[in-house]
Parts: C-alpha cells; sequence; structure tokens
C-alpha cells in the first residue's frame, strides 16, 4: 500500500474515534509529536515536584504533611505513567531524560517560579493543578491509546490535588488577616504564570493545527485557557479573594469574562530558559540523576541475577 493511502487510512481511524495503538502504523511526524507532548508531560511531572518538595519538611502540621507527601508522590507516579506511554513509541527512557537535561526538551514554564510561602502549596493546588486538569481531562480523549490510557488515572489524582489546595487556601483564607494576606498574596503571583501554563495564544501556537487535525488535541489553547479563567472567577468568591487582574469582566455577548493582557515577553524568557527558577530546576533534576545511578544499577543487577536463576530451575 502506498504511503498516500496509508496516511488516508490513518486519518480515517482518528475520524472514526478509533485509538491508534503502538503497534499500528501512523505517520512520522505524528509519532514525533506525541513523543515530544508526552515527553514533556512527563518531564513537567517530575520537575513539578520540587517546587512542592520544598515545602514536605515546613509543612505547618503532621496532616498537611502527610498530604503534600501523597500529592508529591502521585506526580513521580504520573511521570511513570506518561515516561512508559512514551516508550510506547520506541523511543527509550534514558533517550528521553537526556533530552530533558541537555535543554532540547521543555517542560511546563510554571515550574520555573518559586514557592515562597505556606500558601504557595494551595495556590499550587488550587490554580496549577486546576490548570492542569483542565488540559488532561480534554486529553484523555486523545488520539493515542497509552497516552489516553494515562491520562484517565492521572485525572483522578489530579482532581485530589486541586481540591486539597482549595481547601487548604479556605481555611488560610478564613484565618488571621496575616494568613488572609499569605493567601491573597500567593494568589495574586501564581494566577498570571497559571494563565501561561495553556500556552501560546491560538495564533502563535505552531503546532495546534496539526494536533487538532490529528486529534491530539481536542481544544485549542484559548479555549482551555477560558474555561479556566469563567471556572476560577466563581471559584475565587468562595474563598473571599480576589484575582489579580482589574480588567476581568463578565462580556454578556461572548457568553465568558473578559480578562487583561498576558505577559507574553516573560512566558516566552521563562520557556527559553530565563525564569527565575530554570537553572535551579535543570540543575536539581541532573543531580537525582547522577545520584540515582547506584539505584539503577543494582535494580539492572537483581533483574539479571533473578533471570539467570529462573534460566537454571
Ligand atoms: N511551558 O504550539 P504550542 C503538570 C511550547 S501540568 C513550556 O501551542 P502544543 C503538573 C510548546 O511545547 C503541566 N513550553 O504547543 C501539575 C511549543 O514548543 P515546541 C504539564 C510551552 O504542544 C501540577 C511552543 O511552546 N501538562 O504536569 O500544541 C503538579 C508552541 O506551543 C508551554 C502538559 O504537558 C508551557 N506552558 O500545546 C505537577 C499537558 N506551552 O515543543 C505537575 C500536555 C507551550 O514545539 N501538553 N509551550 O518546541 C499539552 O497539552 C500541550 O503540549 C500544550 C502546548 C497545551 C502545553
Amino acid at each position: 500500500m502506498s504511503v498516500h493511502n496509508l496516511e488516508q487510512l490513518f486519518q480515517d481511524k482518528i475520524d472514526a474515534e478509533i485509538k491508534i495503538e503502538p503497534l499500528d502504523w501512523m505517520p512520522e511526524a505524528y509519532r514525533k509529536t506525541n513523543i515530544r507532548q508526552i515527553s514533556q508531560h512527563a518531564h513537567s511531572e517530575i520537575v513539578g515536584m520540587l517546587p512542592e518538595g520544598n515545602w514536605i519538611s515546613r509543612a505547618p502540621s503532621l496532616k498537611r504533611k502527610a498530604i503534600l507527601l501523597a500529592k508529591v508522590q502521585d506526580e513521580a507516579g504520573h511521570g511513570l505513567y506518561l515516561y512508559s506511554a512514551c516508550e510506547t513509541l520506541g523511543i527509550s527512557r534514558e533517550e528521553t531524560i537526556n533530552d530533558l537535561h541537555s535543554g532540547r526538551a521543555k517542560y511546563s514554564s510554571i515550574f520555573n517560579y518559586p514557592t515562597l510561602s505556606w500558601a504557595d502549596m494551595g495556590a499550587v493546588g488550587w490554580l496549577v493543578d486546576g490548570a492542569a486538569i483542565m488540559n488532561q481531562v480534554m486529553l484523555t480523549r486523545t488520539s493515542y491509546g497509552p497516552y489516553a490510557r494515562a491520562l484517565v488515572r492521572i485525572c483522578k489524582e489530579e482532581s485530589f490535588h486541586q481540591r486539597q489546595g482549595f481547601e487548604s487556601l479556605l481555611v488560610l483564607s478564613r484565618g488571621s488577616a496575616e494568613q488572609r494576606a499569605m493567601c491573597q498574596d500567593a494568589i495574586n503571583r501564581w494566577w498570571w504564570p497559571a494563565l501561561m501554563m495553556f500556552g501560546p495564544r491560538d495564533s502563535e501556537s505552531t503546532n495546534s493545527d496539526q494536533s487538532m487535525k490529528w486529534k491530539i488535541k481536542r481544544k485549542t489553547n484559548d479555549e482551555l485557557r477560558q474555561q479556566f479563567i469563567d471556572m476560577c472567577v466563581d471559584q475565587v468568591k468562595l474563598l473571599g479573594m480576589t484575582l489579580p487582574d482589574p480588567d476581568l469582566k463578565w462580556n454578556a455577548d461572548r457568553n465568558h469574562y473578559d480578562f487583561g493582557a498576558i505577559n507574553w515577553d516573560e512566558f516566552w524568557q521563562v520557556v527559553k530558559g530565563n525564569g527565575p527558577c530554570n537553572r535551579e530546576r535543570l540543575q536539581a533534576r541532573k543531580q537525582a540523576w547522577e545520584d540515582g545511578v547506584w539505584v539503577r544499577e543494582a535494580a539492572a543487577a537483581h533483574a539479571t541475577k533473578k533471570r539467570e536463576r529462573a534460566n537454571a530451575a
């Protein structure tokens, strides 16, 4: 069969909502786009552990510490499902991790901001995990089977993450004047970077058109961002706090909230490696990889021994 026919069959399958599986024929560009997106997503989960890990030893109570530990552990698990999904496309774990360490692969811009107070743990849960879920619920219907299935489980855990973040902010918002100020300050700092998580405006999004055609993405960056803003405007009222955007206003014609200008210059600076914590985050990941050499060697030696014993039996 000619490549042209194979491509047509592939697109027919996508249009018929049939999932693409690892052994199916796929265009090389589809495979590459999925490797790019899934590996960047996996890296985001693993790098995303760092700003929160920073607060585990400083959580204000045993209960909060246990919740935060569980959340950070979940993120390691999400990274593992996603690295595994990525491997089904024919790329090794080492290669994807090397791409992160060399700066060739991206990870979400959001994790290049510092977590300055305990309230940031609440704001990250509410806003960062909230933005992540909005994007990931859409991705449970993505066309590549292993990615879609990994996302189903991830979303269940992410919704717990978001709720614990909101609940933590709710407690602070009903606390002392100092706690309320801390809560508002965290919301002010995380709001705009959370909106940037959805990626550039549709007009600047280089991958969206093709990814929508292949149903890797089902909603555009701007659609998801708007959905997120509409949701947060209602939720922030429950906290008795405000969002740091004087231009937020209901637009009855659009049936959505209008919002102020996003600082895209800041976004691209962070994506290019010049955010407040980019160097620190990459350095921490490289160090963890080096520190883990002995664990990988021990696991490989154990696997060899087990195989040899099984063969001898
Ligand atoms: N940060 O053409 P576009 C989480 C890049 S949550 C950095 O629109 P696409 C977690 C983009 O890669 C976060 N780079 O791209 C939550 C592209 O460059 P390349 C992880 C970004 O792929 C809590 C260029 O800009 N979630 O894990 O169609 C705790 C043009 O963009 C960003 C995911 O990764 C950004 N924010 O759409 C712990 C979800 N935005 O690659 C962990 C899966 C854009 O061509 N990913 N860029 O050089 C996606 O859904 C899509 O990749 C995006 C971007 C919506 C993010």
